[in-house]
């Protein structure tokens, strides 16, 4: 059965736009009595179909498939097996070790029999190649399973091509929603990442140019326009812009393409304060699309886009200008948080900065937690539809390493920069043991402020003064708090020979001179490639007018907290709930 599916597997196909190309670039595993005899034989059989590799840790596979699925447009993924028990665990989590998989996939099926491997892998690509449905799927194989005999039918495992579909908008909904863009005084477009999984980058840019609408980006939409697009407003929400912020808090007509509207898109429900405010929503999954009331164009971003821009419209000249303006003004803050000097540490802005300037247009960056995501989304000058890589769909620490290896093996033409934080590299760097194996090479730099300066900075405006946040010593039962100095004793871990120990380049600098150095030399390079910096855990990127709910405590016996408690209370009086009806 197992060489039946690493057969199946090796031979499915997609197609869109006339281009065919095959679905799985390969299989990550890691070997132990579960899956050694059953998968891990057939695949050692058939290395032409499926190449194997190795990774170091299960949870890292998964970082690295969803890398590449997400840098490949979702056309595009590798297969991951894990051994029963704790390998399986470590993929997820707890519980049974079959079932803890279930509500992490959107397909999932026991395979009892050898034969019912025919069904059930065919329901499975059907998920995966499902523009809306898309996710993990699981196939938990029973080890005796795996190494039965069956007769297997010669069409399973014959080439199969998948055509991935782009499904049209209803043209009534169409017109509805051209009659709402034609009335709108203040529109403005939320591009999502469905904007550039559907390749509709450039439907977009050509309908903007006509009609004069700005677009604003959510993180995983950042690169549908160029930087420099004079109606490229920058990221939105908590993490936005204060040209997109702005442009959001008036604007009377939102037009969402491919977001899912999540709590930092919309700043808690903060983000659009116009009382008539009302919502299109373009999006392959129903349940996004109705959001905020809006008038649900349930269907593929670049068609929905092609038929909209069949209708003539454009912003009023007044509009524009402001736009343009704020556009302008935008660009001069992110230079001066490029640029600030801060001493004696470097500010993490100035760190984003030197690794923009040193990247070419076509490079990646690659991101996923801490304060970074927040900073890039605001700060990175995207040049590429896909040089823009943050996981910030869960922020999961640990990404960035395995994330970037899959980015690089997806597009190994380009640059891949991972930005990862001190706490999210402790959490998961072994993978660049991979990246040496593979000689795959990325440029990581790790930015050092001694533990979890986001986390931190939220436990501050909370109240809780950033406990449980520091890399210290343990001192009179106290971990560190923030008024303890500002980097007190802190805890002797050397990053950079940590790096260097696992086969990497390593280099330690501390000017941002010195990294604009080590930079050219990593890109120089043919290795892995790792710098770390030390940067002010204390000099953060300002908020743009956003707010994001998270609750202090409602009782305290602390001043701070009860403070930060009536600072939410006023905060969150902004929160509007978008139940207007589009018509
Ligand atoms: C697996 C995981 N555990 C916990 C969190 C919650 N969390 C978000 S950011 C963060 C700290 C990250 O620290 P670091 O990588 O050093 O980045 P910094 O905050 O210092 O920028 C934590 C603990 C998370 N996102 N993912
Ligand atoms: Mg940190």
């Amino acid at each position: 059965m197992a060489q039946a599916l690493v057969r199946f597997l090796a031979n499915q196909y997609v197609e869109r736009d006339g281009i065919e190309q095959r679905f799985f670039a390969g299989c990550w595993g890691i070997f132990g009595h579960g899956n050694v005899g059953g998968i891990g034989q057939a695949l050692h059989e058939r290395p032409d179909d499926l190449r194997y590799f190795q990774a170091r840790n299960e949870q890292a596979m998964v970082h690295a498939a969803h890398g590449y699925a997400k840098m490949r447009d979702r056309l595009a993924t590798f297969a991951c097996t894990t051994s029963i028990g704790p390998g399986a665990t470590n993929m997820v989590g707890d519980v049974s070790v079959n079932d803890v998989f279930r509500p992490v996939s959107r397909y999932f099926d026991r395979i009892l029999r050898a034969e019912q491997i025919v069904p059930a892998a065919l329901a499975a690509m059907r998920v995966l190649v499902s523009p809306a449905e898309t996710g993990a799927v699981t196939l938990a194989l029973p080890q005796d399973v795996q190494a039965e005999a069956f007769e297997v039918p010669d069409d399973f495992v014959a080439r199969r091509t998948w055509h991935i579909e782009r499904r049209l908008p209803e043209a009534a909904a169409i017109v509805r929603a051209a009659e709402l863009i034609g009335a709108a005084k203040r529109p403005l477009i939320v591009a999502g990442g469905g904007v550039i999984y559907s390749s509709a980058t450039e439907s977009l840019r050509t309908w903007v140019d006509v009609t004069g609408i700005p677009v604003a980006e959510t993180q995983a939409g950042k690169g549908a326009l160029p930087f420099d697009h004079p109606l490229a407003l920058g990221a939105i929400g908590v993490t936005g812009s204060s040209a997109a912020n702005r442009i959001a808090r008036e604007a009377d007509l939102v037009i969402g393409i491919g977001t899912r509207w999540t709590d930092f898109t919309t700043a808690s429900k903060t983000a659009f304060q116009d009382p008539n405010v009302r919502f299109i929503n373009v999006n392959v999954a129903e349940f996004d699309a109705q959001k905020h009331a809006g008038l649900a164009l349930v269907g593929d971003a670049r068609a929905a886009i092609d038929a909209l821009a069949g209708w003539s419209y454009t912003v009023e000249p007044v509009y524009r200008d402001k736009v343009e303006r704020l556009v302008r003004e935008w660009s001069k803050e992110v230079d001066r948080l490029y640029s600030l000097g801060h001493t004696p540490l470097p500010a993490q802005s100035e760190v984003i900065g030197a690794v923009n300037e040193a990247a070419g247009p076509r490079d990646v960056v690659v991101c996923a937690a801490g304060s970074l995501p927040g900073d890039l989304h605001k700060l990175w000058r995207t040049r590429d539809v896909k040089g823009y890589h943050v996981e910030y769909g869960f922020s999961t620490m640990g990404y960035e390493i395995a994330g970037g290896l899959g980015v690089k093996m997806a597009a190994p033409d380009r640059e891949v920069y991972v930005l990862v934080g001190d706490g999210s590299y402790l959490m998961l760097a072994q993978e660049l043991v991979t990246a040496v194996q593979e000689g795959i090479k990325i440029v990581v730099v790790v930015v050092d402020n001694h533990g979890f300066a986001s986390i931190g900075s939220l436990s501050r405006s909370l109240g809780s003064q950033g406990f449980g946040t520091h890399y210290r010593y343990r001192k009179s039962g106290s971990i560190g708090l923030d008024r303890e100095g500002p980097q007190g004793d802190t805890l002797p871990i050397d990053l950079a020979a940590n790096a260097a120990s696992l086969g990497a380049v390593s280099e330690r600098v501390r000017t941002i001179a010195d990294l604009r150095a080590a930079l050219t030399r990593a890109r120089r390079a043919e290795r892995p490639y790792v710098i770390t910096i030390e940067a002010d855990r204390y000099e953060s990127v300002p908020a743009y007018g956003s707010w994001w709910d998270v609750a202090p405590a409602e009782v305290s016996g602390l001043a701070e907290v009860r403070a930060a408690r009536e600072a939410y209370e006023t905060g969150r009086k902004r929160a509007r709930r978008q139940l207007r009806s589009p018509e």
